[in-house]
């Protein structure tokens, strides 16, 4: 159903502007009053009085906004969304090194679909209905639908749909499909607690004697990631059976066992969290404290032996016979997108380092005269050439640089891309065009000193910096 609004309260919203005023929703913790922030450019370790919450930087670099509107989803705004894509670039390339297959699923499902994973009945209440177009053309179709708040009954379709065999597993599935849960309004919180949102999720389908090495996998591969985010600190939790569970009991002790047994033999200490696992199976949840001290549920590793059996998922063993059931293993590493990304603005406190960064290089022409020049060192820099009768190469990584060639003066310009966080300031003069170079000062080095760079170095630097992921 399209949502219409009468032209009176749209004209009436812009007239008093509440499409600026409200970026954040009511319903939202409104960010702290406004605090003195850092003003070096170099990540430092945030004293607890300058802590900047990520709302109040999100919204001080225009990383993204919450309209009344659609309460609890996230438009990303330009800067926000490169943030967002280098997330998703990066963590593309560490699941193609844990083999995993990319896939690309559907947002709403029949009824039938959630009453056979068994979400129609223990999690309705999270779930926003959809109703097919109601004039009678499906006759006798089964028109409720309901928009996903997880991904695992459509990957278990996508499994069902092809014959497999013990030689085809694992079969490991992600999907970074956005997906909607019905949260209390209420319990809304910026970034971290959101209506709509976008899961690093994968769905492992493997043999029992899988799953050991799978769950392992997946705790490095978790490793791995924060370390590449030098998050301080996480700990395990195991969380077992919750009071709405599916499936038999003697299941659900072997899958906590399972899970205790990998736990047990890793070098991460974890603790019990009795009665806080998934309805269709125990998980190993990861918390990740932040720069603040406040602890956040972001990967999560999930056991499950049911959503298998309730799909009647099969595959072929090795004795021929093709009524073996897989194990499924649920497991995100970020956990959501948008969450893991609130601890990382936190984290950072707006300092971006290099690789994450949506703002990597600021031009400044000291005039006009070097306006033409600055431009042309951008396109090269950033990669995108300006012959608009090529095609742009897919392979050529984006870099994000800018040129202010406001009318300002040249400490004005410079300080304000000290402000808005730039990693690198070119000043380009006549000296620097007519040795075709850039005098490029690194920000987060206090030395102020300046190095000439040809357009092409600059790049090269730039990117072998990103892949330090310093
Ligand atoms: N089906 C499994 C994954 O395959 C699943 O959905 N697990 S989960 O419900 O635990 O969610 C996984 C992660 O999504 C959580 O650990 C958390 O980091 C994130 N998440 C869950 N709900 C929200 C929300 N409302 N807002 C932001 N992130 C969320
Ligand atoms: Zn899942």
């Amino acid at each position: 159903m399209i949502l219409r609004l009468p032209w009176r309260v749209i004209t009436q919203f812009r007239r008093s502007n509440k499409f600026e005023a409200i970026r954040w929703c009511s319903s939202c913790e409104q960010p702290p009053a406004r605090q003195r922030r850092p003003a070096t450019s170099k990540p430092s370790q945030p004293q607890k009085d300058l802590y900047l919450d990520h709302r109040r930087i999100g919204q001080e670099q225009d990383l993204y906004m919450i309209n009344e509107l659609t309460p609890g989803s996230i438009f990303f705004l330009p800067h926000g969304t490169r943030i967002y894509n280098r997330l998703l670039e990066f963590m593309r390339a560490q699941l193609r090194g844990f083999g995993f297959d990319e896939v690309v699923s559907p947002i709403i499902y029949r009824k039938t679909l959630w009453q056979i994973s068994g979400h129609w009945d223990k999690y309705k209440d999270d779930m926003y209905k959809v109703s097919d177009r109601s004039d009678g053309t499906d006759v006798g179709e089964d028109d409720d639908y309901g928009l996903k708040p997880m991904n695992c009954p459509g990957h278990c379709l996508i499994f069902d749909s092809t014959l497999r065999s013990y030689n085809d597993l694992p079969i490991r599935f992600a999907d970074f499909s956005p997906l909607h849960r019905n949260e209390a309004k209420g319990a809304l919180t910026g970034l971290t607690r959101v209506r709509r949102f976008h899961q690093d999720d994968g769905h492992i389908f493997c043999t029992p004697d899988q799953v050991e090495q799978e769950i392992k996998n997946s705790l490095q591969l978790v490793d791995n990631v924060y370390s590449a985010f030098r998050v301080p600190s996480y700990r395990l939790l195991l969380s077992t059976r919750p009071e709405k569970f599916i499936g038999a009991l003697e299941e659900w002790d072997k899958a906590e066992n399972d899970l205790r047994n990998v736990l047990e033999q890793s070098e991460v200490p974890w603790e019990i969290n009795d009665g806080d696992g998934a309805f269709y199976g125990p998980k190993i949840d990861i918390l990740i404290k932040d720069s603040n001290g406040k602890e956040h549920q972001a990967a999560t590793i999930q056991l499950d032996f049911q959503l298998p059996r309730r799909f009647n998922l099969k595959y072929k063993g090795a004795d021929g016979k093709d009524d073996h059931r897989p194990v499924l293993i649920h497991r995100a590493v970020f956990g959501s997108v948008e969450r893991f990304l609130a601890i990382v603005i936190e984290q950072h406190q707006g300092r971006w380092p290099l690789w994450l960064n949506p703002r990597q290089l600021m031009i400044i022409p000291i005039s006009h005269a070097q306006s033409e020049f600055a431009h042309a060192q951008q396109e090269i820099i950033s990669g995108n050439a300006s012959d608009k009768k090529k095609l742009f190469s897919f392979m050529a990584e984006p870099l994000f640089v800018d040129v202010d060639e406001r009318p300002e003066t040249l400490g004005h310009r410079m300080r304000e891309a000290i402000k808005k966080g730039y990693n690198y300031v070119a000043v380009v003069g006549p000296k620097e065009s007519s040795k075709n170079v850039l005098a490029i000062r690194n920000l987060s080095d206090q030395s102020n000193k300046t190095t000439e760079y040809s357009a092409a170095e600059v790049r090269d630097l730039i990117i072998g910096k990103m892949n330090t992921f310093e």
